[in-house]
C-alpha cells in the first residue's frame, strides 16, 4: 500500500468546467490548498474527448460559458452560435491560463478509489499513478456524461477495420476519404456526426435502435448587433438565466397547446422552429411534457418536417419516431441531419424493420441477418449517465460503505450535490440535481458557488464535516421522483432514465423541479440560510 504524501484541504476530481470553476473558488476566494486530478492531459472535460466530426456546444455560445468572469464575458468572442469542440476547448484553455490554474490540477492521472476515515474524518484519494493523499473535502468535478458507453457487441474482437467510440476519438481526427463507415446511434452525437461523415467517407451506413425527435440547430454568425446588445445586458442575461426554468433564455408558453386554435398553433410552432434550437424543446406549451395529447400536437409537427424533408417515404418513416412521447429523450440539434438521408451515398438500418444488429463480423455489422460491409465503425452509443461517472471512483463512506451497495435502486443524493454516509463528499450537478436538464455552466456555478459557501461557513463555525442525514435524503428522492412521475418523462427508454445501459436499475436521473433550475436555487439558498437543514455538521 502507498503511503500518503500529501494533504490537502481538498481534492477536487475533474477539470471541465466544475473542476476549473471549484478550484478557482475553494483556492482564491477561500485560500484553500486544493489539488485536482484530471485524467486527460489537460483541462476540458467532454470538450477534451468528445472531438468527432461535427462536436460543438447545443447551448448558445454567449450562455454556454463561466459568468463569474465579468472581464471576459465582454472580451470573449466566440466565431458562431453553437461554437465547436475545438473552439470550447480553446476557452476553458484561456481561463486555465488567464487565472493560473494549472499549478493545481494533476494531469493523465485518474482516482481510482477514495476511503473517508472515520477517525480523523478525512478522506484518503488514491490515483492510477499509485499515490496516496488526505484531504478534508472531496468534490467530484466527475461530470454527468464522462463514463462511456460501449455496448458489448458480439464479434466486435474480430472486426478488421478500425473502430472508434465518439467520447474517445483520435486526437489527430480519422480520415474517412473513400472509407465505408457504419455509425451506430442515432441520439444528439450521433445526429451532429453523420452529416459530417457523409460528406466525406464513400460509404456511409447508419444504424438506427430508435429514431429521435430532431430539430433544426440553425447555427451561424451572430448578427453583431445582437452580440453588442448581449453585452451591454449581460447582468441582466445572468440574473434570468439564473432564475429561469432551464438556465436558458426559453419559457414555456403560459398556455395548453389544447386551448389554442390549429392557425394560432401552427404559427408558434413556425416561430420556435425557425428560431432553431432548443426553442421548441424548451418553449414550447406549458402542458407538453404532461399531456400526451398537447405533446402529440408538437411530435405530429416534428413528422410532418421530417416527411416533408426526406425525399423516399420508406426512409422517412423509419426515421419518424414512435411510441414515445415528443421531448422526453435528449433533444438533439439538427444541422442537414434529415437531409443527409436524400444523399446517395447514405443509408439507414433500422432495427425495427430492417433488424437488430446481431453481430460485428470480421468484415462490417451483421443486422437482420445481412452482413453490411465496412472499414471503420463509428460508436455513438452514449454514456452511463449521471451515476457513472460517481461509482467509477470507488469512492468508501461511513463503514465503508460503497455507491454501488447505497443505490442499488437507482441513485440516493439530497439535492444531487450530497450523499447521506458519504461525508464532506460533493457532487457537482450530481444525480436528482437539474443538471442535464439544464444549461450545464449555469448549474455548474451554482453548485460551485453553494460549496464554496458551505465550506466557508464550516470553516467560521469550525465544524469538520457535513452529511446529508438519510430522513432528509429519502424525502428529497421522493420528491424528485413524485415531480417525474406527473410527467411524460418516464414513458421514454431515454438514458434520463437510467435505460441505456443493460441492467441500470430503471430510475429518472436529473431533477425535474417544479420551478426548474430557479427554484431550485431558492430551494438550496434557504436550506444553507436555515443552518444547513438536512444536513448534519459536526
Ligand atoms: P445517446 O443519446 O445515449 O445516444 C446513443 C445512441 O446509441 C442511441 O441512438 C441509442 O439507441 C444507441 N445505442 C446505444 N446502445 C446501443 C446498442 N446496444 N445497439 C444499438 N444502438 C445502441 O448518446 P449521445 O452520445 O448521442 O448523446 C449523449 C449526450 O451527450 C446528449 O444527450 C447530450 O447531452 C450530449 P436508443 O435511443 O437507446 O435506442
Amino acid at each position: 500500500m502507498a503511503s500518503v504524501t500529501q494533504s490537502f484541504d481538498a481534492v477536487v476530481i475533474g477539470a471541465g468546467f466544475s473542476g476549473l470553476h471549484m478550484l478557482k473558488s475553494l483556492r482564491d476566494k477561500l485560500g484553500l490548498k486544493v489539488r485536482v486530478y484530471e485524467s486527460g492531459e489537460t483541462v476540458g472535460g467532454t470538450w477534451y474527448w468528445n472531438r468527432y466530426p461535427g462536436a460543438r456546444c447545443d447551448s448558445d455560445a454567449y450562455i454556454y460559458c463561466f459568468t463569474w468572469d465579468k472581464q471576459l464575458l465582454q472580451e470573449w468572442e466566440w466565431s458562431e452560435r453553437y461554437p465547436e469542440q475545438d473552439e470550447i476547448l480553446g476557452y476553458l484553455e484561456h481561463v486555465a491560463k488567464r487565472h493560473d490554474l494549472k499549478r493545481d490540477i494533476q494531469f493523465n492521472t485518474s482516482v481510482t478509489g477514495a476511503e473517508f476515515d472515520e477517525t480523523t474524518n478525512l478522506w484518503t484519494v488514491r490515483t492510477d499513478n499509485g499515490e496516496e493523499v488526505t484531504a478534508r473535502y472531496l468534490i467530484a468535478a466527475v461530470g454527468t456524461l464522462s463514463a462511456t458507453n460501449m455496448p458489448q457487441f458480439k464479434g466486435l474482437e474480430k472486426f478488421k477495420g478500425k473502430w472508434y467510440h465518439t467520447s474517445r476519438f483520435p486526437q489527430t481526427g480519422v480520415d474517412f476519404t473513400n472509407k465505408r463507415v457504419g455509425m451506430v446511434g442515432t441520439g444528439a452525437t450521433a445526429v451532429q456526426a453523420i452529416p459530417e461523415i457523409a460528406q466525406q467517407a464513400k460509404q456511409l451506413t447508419v444504424f438506427q435502435r430508435t429514431a429521435n425527435y430532431c430539430v433544426p440547430a440553425r447555427n451561424g454568425k451572430v448578427d453583431p448587433e445582437v452580440i453588442k446588445a448581449r453585452k451591454a445586458d449581460y447582468e441582466g442575461i445572468v440574473k434570468r438565466i439564473k432564475e429561469s426554468f432551464f438556465g436558458q433564455e426559453h419559457y414555456f408558453i403560459p398556455k395548453s397547446a389544447l386551448e389554442t386554435t390549429a392557425e394560432e398553433r401552427e404559427r408558434e410552432f413556425d416561430k420556435m422552429w425557425d428560431a432553431g434550437g432548443f426553442a421548441f424543446w424548451l418553449a414550447n406549451y406549458q402542458d407538453m411534457f404532461f399531456s400526451q395529447k398537447a405533446n402529440d400536437l408538437c411530435a405530429d409537427y416534428i413528422k410532418r418536417k421530417i416527411r416533408q424533408t426526406v425525399k423516399d417515404p420508406v426512409i422517412a418513416e423509419k426515421l419518424i419516431p414512435k411510441g414515445y412521447a415528443y421531448g422526453t429523450k435528449r433533444q438533439p440539434l439538427d444541422t442537414n441531419y434529415y437531409e443527409t438521408f436524400n444523399k446517395e451515398n447514405v443509408r439507414l438500418i433500422d432495427a425495427k424493420t430492417d433488424g437488430v444488429i446481431e453481430e460485428i463480423t470480421e468484415t462490417g455489422i451483421r443486422a437482420g441477418g445481412i452482413v453490411y460491409p465496412l472499414d471503420i465503425i463509428v460508436f455513438a452509443t452514449g454514456f452511463d449517465a449521471m451515476t457513472g461517472p460517481l461509482k467509477a471512483l470507488n469512492l468508501k463512506g461511513r463503514g465503508g460503505r460503497t455507491l454501488d451497495q447505497e443505490w442499488v435502486d437507482g441513485p440516493r443524493t439530497y439535492l444531487g450535490i450530497s450523499i447521506a454516509g458519504f461525508p464532506n463528499l460533493f457532487t457537482i450537478t450530481g444525480p436528482q440535481s437539474p443538471s442535464v436538464l439544464s444549461n450545464m455552466p449555469v448549474s455548474i456555478e451554482q453548485h460551485v458557488e453553494w460549496i464554496t459557501e458551505c465550506i466557508e461557513a464550516m470553516r467560521k463555525t469550525e465544524k469538520t464535516t457535513i452529511e446529508a442525514t438519510r430522513a432528509a435524503q429519502d424525502q428529497w428522492v421522493g420528491h424528485v421522483n413524485e415531480i417525474v412521475s406527473a410527467t411524460l418523462m418516464t414513458s421514454a427508454n431515454s438514458w434520463y432514465m437510467s435505460a441505456n445501459i443493460p441492467g441500470k436499475p430503471r430510475a429518472f436521473l436529473p431533477y425535474l423541479g417544479p420551478e426548474g433550475v430557479g427554484g431550485y436555487k431558492k430551494k438550496c439558498d434557504e436550506i444553507a440560510a436555515n443552518g444547513y437543514e438536512g444536513f448534519q455538521l459536526a
